[in-house]
C-alpha cells in the first residue's frame, strides 16, 4: 500500500479524490522541512525521512503559492505564511501591487526505499541518497478578495477561470490544479508499476 505522508486533511481529500481508496492510506505525520528556495528539494527530502518513518512506500506533497510582483513570495515559506499571517494579510499585501498575478506548484515526492524497477523513469533523483521520484503540477492565477467556501489553504483568494479554487469541489480543482495534475503524471507512472 503506498502511504500520502502529509498533517493536511485539504491536500489529503484531494489526493483520495483523485487516486482511490484502494491505491493510499493516509499517514499523518509530520516530516521535518528543510529551508529551500524551491519545493523539489524540500519534498524530496521529506519523502526519504517519511520512508525511514513509515518503512513502505510514501508519497510526500510541498506545495506553494508564488506571487509574481513578490519574487514568488511566499513560495516555499506559504505554509509559514498562512499559519503566521493569514490567508487575508496575503489578500492586502497584493492589493498594494498592480500585478497579481501569482501561480500554484506543486512538488509530489515518491519513495520506495529504492526499490523502484525502472532506473530511467520520469523525474528520478539519485544522489547518492535514498532514490526518490518527482511529479510536479502548476497553474497560474490571480490573487482575488477571499471568495468561496471549499478548497482549504489560499483557495479563497485564488482566482482560475473566473472562479476561486474555493468555490470548485475538489474534484473540479484537481481537473486544473496544481495538484492535479502532479497527480496526473504520479498516476500514469504508477499504473505502469
Ligand atoms: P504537510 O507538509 O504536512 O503536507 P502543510 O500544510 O504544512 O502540510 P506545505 O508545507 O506543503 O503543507 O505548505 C503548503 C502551504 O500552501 C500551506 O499553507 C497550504 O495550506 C497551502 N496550500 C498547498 N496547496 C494548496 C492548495 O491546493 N490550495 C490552497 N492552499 C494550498
Amino acid at each position: 500500500m503506498l502511504h500520502y505522508v502529509t498533517t493536511n486533511p485539504g491536500k489529503l481529500r484531494e489526493a483520495r479524490q483523485y487516486l482511490g481508496d484502494e491505491t493510499i492510506t493516509d499517514y499523518d505525520y509530520d516530516y521535518t522541512e528543510i529551508q529551500h528556495a524551491s519545493l523539489e528539494p524540500i519534498a524530496a527530502a521529506g519523502a526519504r525521512e517519511a520512508y525511514r518513518e513509515v518503512g513502505e512506500p510514501v508519497v510526500v506533497d510541498d506545495s506553494g503559492l508564488f506571487l509574481d510582483a513578490f519574487d514568488g513570495f511566499p513560495g516555499p515559506y506559504s505554509a509559514y505564511v498562512e499559519d503566521t499571517l493569514g490567508v487575508e494579510t496575503v489578500w492586502e499585501l497584493a492589493q498594494t501591487v498592480e500585478d497579481r498575478s501569482a501561480a500554484f506548484r506543486c512538488v509530489m515526492a515518491y519513495c520506495d526505499g529504492g526499490a523502484v524497477d525502472d532506473p530511467t523513469g520520469p523525474g528520478r533523483v539519485d544522489d547518492g541518497e535514498l532514490p526518490v521520484r518527482l511529479f510536479v503540477g502548476d497553474v497560474a492565477g490571480t490573487i482575488v478578495a477571499p471568495r468561496g467556501d471549499g478548497g482549504f489553504g489560499y483557495d479563497p483568494i485564488f482566482e482560475h477561470d473566473g472562479s476561486t479554487f474555493a468555490e470548485r469541489s475538489s474534484e473540479a480543482k484537481n481537473e486544473l490544479s496544481h495538484r492535479g495534475r502532479a497527480l496526473a503524471s504520479f498516476a500514469e507512472w504508477h499504473d505502469r508499476q
